[in-house]
């Protein structure tokens, strides 16, 4: 699935991506990043032939990524082409006014806002609607990752990095879920193993928004990770296979896997797990 691998739409070839996204330098030196985001509904497809009529940010569950480097300038135009108020909350710094929390913050169908703030402190954050029900306005699918890179980073290199939103979905809108994911779509990494090497370093930005259940969690078999809790340091909190999370919450993860083989990820409230929200590292020599 494209969105593990995906931040700042580097997915789209240059001209499509230009409509969504630029990057320039301030008269100060300063990087602007710049964003094109709204709100949309759409039916997704969650698992094989299981269709939701979620509420999307630009038409995907999770958001595209935001992603940037401490100090950056951000600045993105939302437009709600949905059908109900929305906005952008951040997790993160910014100046109150850009909160998207009260009512008078709500962006109504058809109206724009432009939301700009400082991309600080680094560490693996998120954004979502803070529209009222919130409960209702998450559960439906408007939430995504917002990373920021620290400006100078001791931490080892990775190799490869991967966006993990751990999330559910209410199907029958009983304010449970019925189905659990990672990045949506139940079982797709059991039948899609993320591919990956012995020993070269795999940094996961994992976030839970889950709705409904209090807790989430994720365990990885026959290895365990270095934890950077909401990545605010750049030294490891952990040493550990489990780490468990409330809504909102997330971590940096860190894994040299040691073995090579099909190494099962899942989360260890086993009742998650059967339903959707277990997959596997194939890990290669
Ligand atoms: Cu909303």
């Amino acid at each position: 699935m494209e969105f593990l691998t995906t931040w700042n739409f580097n997915n789209l070839p240059p001209d499509e991506r230009q409509k969504f996204y630029k990057e320039s330098t301030l008269p100060d030196g300063r990087t602007l990043r710049e964003y094109w985001f709204h709100a949309l509904d759409k039916e997704i497809e969650i698992a094989p032939g299981v269709f939701f009529p979620a509420w999307t940010y630009n038409g995907q569950v999770p958001a595209p990524t935001i992603r940037a480097t401490e100090g950056d300038l951000i600045r993105i135009h939302f437009q709600n082409l949905g059908t109900k108020p929305h906005t952008m909350h951040f997790h993160g710094f910014h100046p109150i006014e850009m909160d998207g929390a009260l009512p008078h913050q709500f962006v109504y169908p058809g109206e724009t806002f432009v939301y700009e703030f400082d991309a600080e402190p680094f560490g693996v954050h998120l954004f979502h609607c803070h529209s009222v029900p919130i409960s209702q306005h998450i559960s439906k699918g408007l939430y995504g990752a917002y990373i920021v890179d620290p400006k100078h980073d001791t931490r080892p290199k990775p190799d490869k990095e991967l966006i993990m939103v751990m999330n559910g979905f209410d199907t029958n809108f009983d304010e449970a879920n019925e189905f659990y994911a990672v990045n949506t779509a139940a079982f797709y990494y059991a039948k899609n193993p993320i591919k990956v090497k012995v020993g070269e370093l795999i940094r996961i930005y994992l976030i839970n928004i889950l709705e409904f259940d209090q807790i989430n969690s994720f365990h990885l078999h026959a290895q365990f990770f270095y934890e950077y809790q909401t990545g605010t340091s750049l030294k490891p909190d952990f040493y550990t296979d489990i780490t468990v999370m409330g809504q909102g919450e997330r971590s940096i993860l860190d894994i040299r896997f040691k073995f090579s083989g099909k190494i099962m990820f899942h989360a260890h409230k086993t009742e998650f797990a059967e339903q959707g929200w277990m997959g596997f590292f194939e890990v290669h020599e």
